[in-house]
């Protein structure tokens, strides 16, 4: 069978900072592929419309899938869906990913028959077990594990079995140098574990994977490294090395086999609090840099946001990572309730610390907590706005004064950032980079203003709006946290050993 996986367009975000490979799709390819089918893939984020429609012409692909990691991206999928069933009525529109899953029946209801199905859960496992439904008919399509379609849901989604037995497609991608973050550029992505130990409310990390995490063998992990030929690698854990052995021996094994890369990571304060010689091999190896979930600078934000850490300990563990002399960022979550004076405060300590700060809004999504907990009626159902920059909440201030806030806010982060001491240090990086022909981070610099606008931002609220997100049910005060989760783990294969596992269970049960 042909199969054409397609990523959507990019988000706010991806314009100015980061543009990262599809690695979810990649490794749903490559067990299709496996499968014995046809594949191949799109990613929308670099190729646009035009280049999508000529594929699918010249193509004919039996089946296309497109991946929908990102509410935001929801309207444009269901185009897409829309516009190509008009012209190939028999080809089979399938989606999958995060947010399709937590949005399964919304989406097909929005494709009024353009999409056959959403498959829920881990693609790997179920996009084989689909392809060989599909000779089947009706019958066999409504029995793969995750599956929904026009006439009810399947059973529950099935984990992959073996998290090492694929290597994500790479080789399916054409335009792979424009993957970058920051001066990592070229950077290709890679994944080292699967899921998260802890629960905060605002996330939906946990809910998707029911609270299992996963771990990839060392060895697995390196031989992928060693296969991937851009310098920069972004590992997509949502924690990195919870587990101190886990990190120590894929270290150990980059410095046995020479592997020279430069490394971003995501991790929280108290896991680097704990492991600090981990984070100190990979200083040496190239960990270039950390970007640490903060969310809050006081006490009652962390409570909030559930965090389950302390604001000591965040701040303890951000001197450490300083001490790295590792690049670090942060993570702010501004909430709508903010007024002039809590922006001022913010922006005061956030000039004050040394570290790159990220400021995004509070958005509660479909399949976390707060979509069923938080009182507060959301102030637009337009799926578009729901990528943290924009404001889907009612705001404390008007909207055009929030925006202003904000983007100022952002604005004088990003020009502490680009300082001339900044400038002159990437200078050298720059150069190197367009000698090599490499241009995402060099464009990166300029484009924040004509990006972030208030303006902009404003006027997104006002475009109309064909489809609109479910509203959340009734607030619920006390919520059966697992009907919320995509895979429901049956029997939790421990990946972690006895001392670790305590200090998740010790931090993730801590008092809010
Ligand atoms: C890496 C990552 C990114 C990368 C994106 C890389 C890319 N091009 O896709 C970057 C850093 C750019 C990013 C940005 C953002 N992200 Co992000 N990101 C992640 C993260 C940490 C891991 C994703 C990943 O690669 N996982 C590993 C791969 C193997 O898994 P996967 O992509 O989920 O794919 C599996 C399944 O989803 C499924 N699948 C995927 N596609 C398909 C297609 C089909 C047909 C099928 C059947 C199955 C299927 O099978 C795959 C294999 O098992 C997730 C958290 C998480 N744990 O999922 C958040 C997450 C997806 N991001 C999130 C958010 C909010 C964002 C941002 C909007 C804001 C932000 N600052 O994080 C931005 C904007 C995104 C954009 N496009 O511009 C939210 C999503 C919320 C939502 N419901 O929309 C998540 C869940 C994090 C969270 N805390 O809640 N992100
Ligand atoms: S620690 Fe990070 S990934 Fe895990 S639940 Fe909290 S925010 Fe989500």
């Amino acid at each position: 069978m042909k199969v054409l996986g397609v990523h959507p367009g990019p988000l706010m975000y991806t314009k100015v900072f980061l543009r990262l490979e599809p690695l979810g799709l990649e490794l749903v390819a490559a067990a299709a592929r496996a499968a014995g089918h046809d594949v191949q893939l799109l990613d929308l984020q670099v190729e646009d419309h035009a280049a999508y429609h000529q594929r699918v012409r010249r193509w004919r692909p039996d089946v296309i899938a497109f991946s929908c990691n990102y509410l935001a991206n929801v309207p444009e999928i269901i185009d897409l869906a829309k516009a190509t069933r008009a012209i190939f009525p028999d080809c089979f529109i399938a989606v999958g990913g995060h947010s399709a899953s937590f949005t399964a029946r919304a989406i097909l209801a929005h494709g009024e028959g353009a999409i056959d199905c959403v498959l829920k859960g881990e693609g790997e496992a179920g996009m084989p077990l689909l392809l060989a439904a599909l000779a089947g008919g009706a019958a066999a399509v409504a029995s793969v594990p995750g599956i929904v379609t026009a006439a009810g849901d399947g059973p529950p989604a099935g984990f992959v079995t073996d998290l090492d037995a694929l290597q994500p497609a790479r080789d399916l991608l054409r335009h792979r140098r424009k993957y970058f973050i920051g001066v990592l550029d070229p950077c290709a992505s890679i994944e080292f574990s699967r899921g998260c130990p802890w629960d905060c409310a605002f996330c939906s990390a946990w809910t998707f994977y029911g609270r299992s995490y996963r771990l990839r063998q060392p060895e697995a992990i390196l031989a992928e490294l060693q296969s991937i030929k851009e310098s920069g690698i972004f590992i997509v854990d949502d924690v990195s090395f919870i587990h101190q052995e886990h990190g120590q021996a894929i270290g150990e094994g980059i410095m046995r086999r020479g592997i020279d890369k430069r490394y971003y990571l995501e991790t929280r304060g108290d896991v680097l609090l704990r492991n600090k010689d981990v984070f100190r091999l990979w200083h040496r190896i190239g960990l270039e840099y950390i970007f640490l979930g903060l969310e809050a600078i006081d006490e009652d934000g962390l409570r909030k946001y559930r965090k389950r850490t302390s604001l000591g300990a965040n701040f303890e563990a951000l001197e450490f990572a300083r001490s790295l002399g590792v690049q670090v960022a942060i993570n702010i979550i501004a909430d709508p309730d903010w007024d002039e004076q809590r922006f001022a405060v913010v922006r005061e300590w956030c000039l004050e610390v040394p570290e790159v700060v990220n400021i995004s809004v509070n958005t509660p999504y479909p399949g976390t907590e707060t979509w069923h907990t938080d009182a507060r009626r959301i102030a637009t159902r337009d799926y578009r706005l729901y990528d943290i920059q924009h404001c889907v909440l009612p705001t404390r201030l008007p909207l055009p004064r929030f925006y202003e806030e904000l983007v100022t806010t952002q604005r004088v982060l990003a020009k502490k950032h680009l300082s001339w001491r900044n400038i002159g240090e990437a200078s050298h990086i720059l150069m190197r980079h367009l000698l090599h022909g490499q241009t995402n981070f060099a464009r990166s610099l300029f484009k924040f203003n004509s990006v972030y606008n208030p303006a902009l931002l404003l006027a997104d609220h006002a475009l109309p709006v064909s489809y609109e997100m479910p509203l959340p049910p009734a607030p619920q005060a006390k919520l059966k946290r697992d009907e919320l989760f995509i895979h429901r783990v049956r029997q939790r294969v421990p990946a972690l050993d006895a001392s670790t596992q305590r200090f998740v269970n010790e931090s993730a049960n801590a008092p809010q």
